[in-house]
């Protein structure tokens, strides 16, 4: 919501009809622009851009709460899959603007916004990463009906596809104020008009933690139970802010000592900086990053000078603390040593963000740096000054990190440089049954849990274009290996090589790359059991990918193979079936209308209970098969979710690939 046009409000001259209808030619204008390219307003018209509305609307709320006019914010998904947000604000402005003739509510409902506008005075820095104002929400949706109680009144407008059905309408009395907006998305418009709960309550989840003291509630009337009340809806509220956010990032790994989150923040300064950070015993880093409550997944300017900070105070302390021992002149550390473990999230507001890279969600702003770096340096110093037995375990920690790293670069050379004394005279793995075919677009390997099942898979398969790797027992946990370890483990090396993945030193950073150049699979396709164990090794497989070989994920080349769960037979009838229901569609089907018990229900827990033959007809064959594509949609998110199946709870894991992986559904 921009407050520039509010600012005009008067009282409520009538202005001349000519300005009236100007305004209103220019609003239609714009709005029939947003519908004619909507991709330009809200990234896409797919899952994202629909939930793209939400965002637009919550963040006009959201800048209400942070001018500290509104506590409470109330999110309805509707049976009809339209959306109701709802605020206990000051509520939109009703009054005439002088100017055009027109209520400000009107106005900002209907007239397109070039970009976020900023009030210089009070950071209302959200506005969503497009910026574009609820008026394209409007644009976008069939019916929008807003309500506002202010001044002792309830107003309403309605509109459909962003034209008002009727002037701005005072339709009751009451005493509280604030601002309600229902609306439906157009169908014809998204190609997806069903809104997932996991991602609304992920989004309001996010922005409750970096917005402390707000209470977002979520309510999912699609779904309800005996007692009429919804299965679904949360309460998101957080006291502590990111401290809070960090704890819940990190609520699966054991911090470091026992330590608490630090927390550092600066309201001062040209850019107001949060942050929360904790070590933790693995050995990965998480560092979430935010520009006006967006998160850049990027990373950038906020995120560089919070990893300056963190190295050279570190090592400050260590060398004034004679804590790095007397080998230390010898090893010299590289950024990444000092984050080892470290989960930390990065809040900053920026006025005019300059959003770079590839999906623009990198930080560009130079002076991000040193606001962040003088923050986190200045209370990191302080507070490793304040727990000595805490950085002493830092230190410590750091020190292995750099070892472990030097021992992984040793590996890594020598891979470069193709010795033979590694990975079995560098030529294809020994378990590896390899297709025919050469051309990778082509080409297919199946990663198969077990020696037996990977017996039956070669026995199955198409040897021109599909590849089968066995896989035995399991895999190494890379969320918790030491680096070196990670390209020393067998199995591992075997993916790697199977692959034809190289690693390169990048000469300007100095970090290790991935070259894709000779990669020899475009599908590579994870294939275990349908039983925890499976779920387990599946899980751990993807970590490796996502945490190793992310670029293969982001090209869409990793897949996850769909056995059936139930054979259904009778006589030479057979039926397979991926889900209850299918079961007992063929069920009925084969018992014809007779007596059920006839018919046989096989129950498939692991692959091996297939042959070759049924394994093929269902699992492998291109023209019957169904793959799930492994995109990772939000690299926090999906640490989360990788985290959280590595935590030692085996629960939380086996629901990973039902609930918590992004995957799109795909049928190649
Ligand atoms: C500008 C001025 C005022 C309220 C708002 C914007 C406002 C916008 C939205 C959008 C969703 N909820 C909102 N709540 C408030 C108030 C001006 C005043 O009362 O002095």
């Amino acid at each position: 919501m921009t407050t520039d046009l509010i600012e005009e409000v008067v009282a409520a001259p009538k202005a001349s009809r000519s300005d009236y209808g100007a305004e209103n030619i220019t609003a239609l204008e714009g709005l029939e622009a947003v519908r004619m390219r909507p991709s330009m307003y809200i990234g896409d018209v797919g899952m994202r851009g629909l939930h793209h509305l939400i965002w637009e609307v919550v963040d006009n709320s959201i800048d209400e709460a942070l001018a500290g006019y509104c506590d409470q914010i109330t999110v309805t998904i509707n049976t009809d899959n339209s959306i109701t947000v709802q605020d206990n604000g000051r509520g939109i402005p009703t009054g005439i603007n002088s100017k055009s003739g027109i209520s400000a509510l009107q106005m900002a409902m209907t007239m397109l916004h070039a970009g976020g506008k900023f009030d210089k005075d009070t950071y209302k820095v959200s506005g969503g990463l497009h910026g574009v104002g609820v008026s394209c929400v409007n644009a976008l949706s069939t019916d929008l009906r807003v309500e506002v109680r202010r001044e002792g009144k309830v107003f309403e407008q309605e509109y459909k596809i962003g034209v008002p059905q009727y002037d701005v309408r005072i339709i009751g009395e009451s005493d509280d104020t604030g601002t309600q907006t229902h609306f439906k998305p157009d169908d014809s418009i998204f190609t997806e008009i069903t809104f997932k709960y996991d991602t609304v309550a992920g989004r309001l989840r996010e922005l409750a933690y970096l917005n402390k003291g707000i209470h977002i509630f979520l309510n999912d009337l699609r779904e309800l139970d005996e007692a009429g009340q919804p299965v679904r809806h949360d309460d998101f509220f957080s006291e502590g802010g990111l401290v809070e956010f960090v704890k819940y990032l990190d609520q699966t790994r054991e911090s470091l000592a026992g330590m608490e989150p630090m927390y550092m923040e600066s309201e001062k300064g040209v850019i107001p900086v949060q942050v929360a950070m904790v070590y933790n015993k693995e050995g990965s880093e998480n560092i979430s990053s935010y520009v006006n409550n967006i998160n850049t997944h990027e990373g950038g300017t906020h995120v560089q000078g919070f990893r300056s900070a963190i190295s050279r105070v570190l090592k400050k302390y260590a060398e004034d603390n004679n804590l790095l021992g007397k080998k230390v002149g010898k090893i010299e550390f590289s950024g990444e040593d000092f984050r080892k473990g470290l989960t930390g999230v990065i809040s900053v507001k920026v006025q005019e963000p300059q959003f770079e890279g590839q999906t623009k969600t990198k930080l560009g702003n130079q002076e991000a740096v040193s606001a962040v770096s003088g923050v986190v340096a200045e209370i990191l110093k302080t507070w490793l000054e304040e727990h000595p037995k805490e950085a002493k375990q830092i230190v410590d920690k750091v020190l292995l990190s750099a070892q472990a790293r030097i021992a992984a670069a040793s590996i890594y050379e020598k891979m470069i440089s193709g010795r033979k004394d590694f990975m079995s005279g560098m030529g294809l793995p020994g378990k590896l049954a390899d297709c025919s075919d050469t051309d990778p677009e082509k080409c297919e390997l199946y990663l198969v849990e077990g020696d037996s099942a990977g017996g039956t898979a070669k026995q199955g398969r198409n040897r021109a274009f599909q590849a089968i790797l066995p896989l035995r027992g399991k895999i190494l946990n890379v969320e918790k290996a030491l680096e070196h370890k990670i390209y020393e483990n067998e199995e591992i090396k075997n993916i790697w090589t199977a692959l034809g993945i190289r690693l390169e030193k990048n000469k300007e950073t100095g970090e290790t790359e991935m070259n894709l150049d000779k990669l020899r699979y475009h599908k590579i396709i994870i294939m275990t059991d349908a039983d925890v164990d499976g779920s387990h090794i599946r899980t751990l497989i993807l970590t490796l990918f996502y945490r190793n070989m992310k670029a293969l994920i982001d090209n869409g080349y990793i897949y996850i193979a769909q056995p059936p769960f139930y054979l259904v037979k009778k006589g030479k009838e057979e039926r397979y079936c991926w889900t209850e229901a299918d079961r007992e569609a063929a069920v009925k089907e084969l018992a014809g209308g007779g007596r059920e018990e006839n018919v046989h229900v096989q129950r498939y827990k692991g692959l091996g209970e297939m042959n070759a033959e049924q394994l093929w007809s269902t699992t492998m064959d291109p023209d019957r098969r169904t793959l799930k594509q492994v995109t990772v949609e939000s690299a926090a998110d999906a640490d989360h979710v990788f985290s959280t199946l590595m935590g030692d709870e085996v629960a939380p894991r086996r629901e990973f690939i039902e609930k918590n992986a992004k995957y799109a559904r795909v049928d190649v």
